[in-house]
């Protein structure tokens, strides 16, 4: 047994240049683990809350009481306890936040805390964190990458309603090789953006971000750029997050950068005639967080041949989950660790979603920072797909390399 012998907090900051919280777990064997947790904009009603201190420091955005409760307050709780069981150390920390969506405490300091937990867990027990995911047995299996390389929504200060416009190549023989094929797209986008006299510059998750004349352009463009370099549509899909809780309004929709007003069932019928024109393979939140029955009627109607991810849905919550599965909405979870607040209650929905036959999309957030974990943990629990951005930013590319790293070590 290894005791924990320190627990610290630090404020930091994210991608976006707003503070965020990290944590360092340290043993008496001498194991270390260190977080740095991200932080969304599109983010669900029913996430767990981060805490902010409010008043006029970064305004308003600064962490530093989220620090003095990993100081004060969890570090006693968890001081003397051994590191090879962290779900139960996330446990001890549940327990004394005590509220349903982490309020006490913040789901910041929360998570900070457990992920610097669980890679203090893996090194004291001299395994890489994704093995130690995966169990000592566990087969690890890489991601296929759900690449975002045009942005648009509450992520770009441009005119296009998407949120996210993704790619994923669903032929590839490897994660280098799919890496490969995303970023020769990503750069005939550029070019082709630039020939058309369009903005080149990204947004928060690395995509390009130009004003276009809508979303329909931002698709014709992306499958322009598959097919000029190289690729065809049968090897290379689209993905779509539609962020649709952004639009919500009433019982309807309002886009609010082409001002345009949509009923639920008109939203549902855009979807499906996008679906139908294009190469669209996966639909992330095509209908707002509290509209299980429109989630419902758009996967019976493209489930079967399209992925129906789940998102502000589903909030990385068991509970919500478990909803969405009794009533049909969606067939695919997206995995955010910081939606929930902990490493142990990540897990336990993957465990779920598995169990269920949804499939697993593990997902960065869109103010990120340098911190790889997701990267071992979707190889770990071989969640089949992650979407941490574009080849561009460091603190996206910091999760490819990571994945690229994971491969070499146990694939060539
Ligand atoms: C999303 C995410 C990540 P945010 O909606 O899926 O891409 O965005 O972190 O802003 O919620
Ligand atoms: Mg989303």
């Amino acid at each position: 047994m290894s005791k924990i012998i320190s627990v610290k907090g630090y404020e930091l900051f994210d991608s976006r240049g707003n503070p965020t919280v990290g944590a360092r777990v340290e043993t008496d064997s001498g194991a270390v683990g260190f977080s740095v947790v991200p932080s969304g904009a599109s983010t669900g009603k029913y996430e767990a809350v981060e805490l902010r201190d409010g008043g006029k420091r970064l305004c308003g955005k600064g962490v530093r009481l989220a620090v003095k409760n990993i100081n004060s307050l969890i570090a006693p709780t968890l001081l003397g306890m051994d590191v090879s069981a962290p779900q139960k150390a996330d446990k001890a920390i549940l327990e004394l936040d005590g509220t349903e969506d982490k309020r006490r405490l913040g789901a910041n300091a929360v998570l900070a805390v457990s992920v610097a937990l669980y890679k203090a867990a893996a090194e004291d027990k001299g395994v890489p964190l994704y093995r130690y995911f995966a169990g000592e047995y566990g087969e690890i299996t890489m991601p296929l990458p759900m690449m975002n390389i045009l942005n648009g929504g509450a992520h770009a200060s441009n005119n296009i309603d998407i949120q996210e416009f993704m790619i994923k190549p669903i032929v590839t023989s490897s994660f280098s090789e799919s890496m490969e094929i995303c970023a020769e797209i990503y750069h005939t986008l550029k070019k082709l953006l630039a020939e058309k006299g369009r903005a080149t510059a990204v947004g928060d998750e690395g995509g390009f971000a130009p004003d276009l004349s809508g979303n329909e352009e931002a698709i014709e463009l992306i499958v322009e750029a598959i097919e000029k370099a190289g690729y065809s549509t049968d090897r290379v899909k689209l993905c779509l997050d539609v962020a649709a809780s952004e639009w919500a309004e009433g019982n309807g929709y309002f886009l609010p950068k082409s001002k345009k007003r949509l009923t639920r069932d008109e939203l549902i019928s855009y979807l499906c005639e996008l679906s139908r024109k294009y190469p669209i393979c996966s639909i992330e939140d095509g209908l707002c967080e509290e509209d299980l029955e429109g989630t419902a009627e758009l996967t019976k109607r493209l489930g079967e041949a399209v992925q129906i991810v789940g998102d502000d849905l589903f909030v990385t919550n068991k509970k919500r989950l478990q909803k969405g599965i009794e009533a049909g909405a969606a067939n695919a979870i997206l995995i955010k660790p910081n939606q929930i607040g902990s490493v142990s209650e990540t897990l336990e929905v993957i465990r779920l979603a598995k169990e269920k036959g949804y499939k697993t999309v593990i997902s960065h957030r869109s103010g990120d920072t340098e911190d790889t974990f997701i990267a071992d943990l979707a190889a770990g629990v071989s969640a089949g797909q992650i979407k941490t951005g574009a080849p561009c930013r460091s603190e996206r590319t910091a999760k490819y390399n990571r994945l690229l790293f994971i491969e070499q070590e146990n694939f060539n």
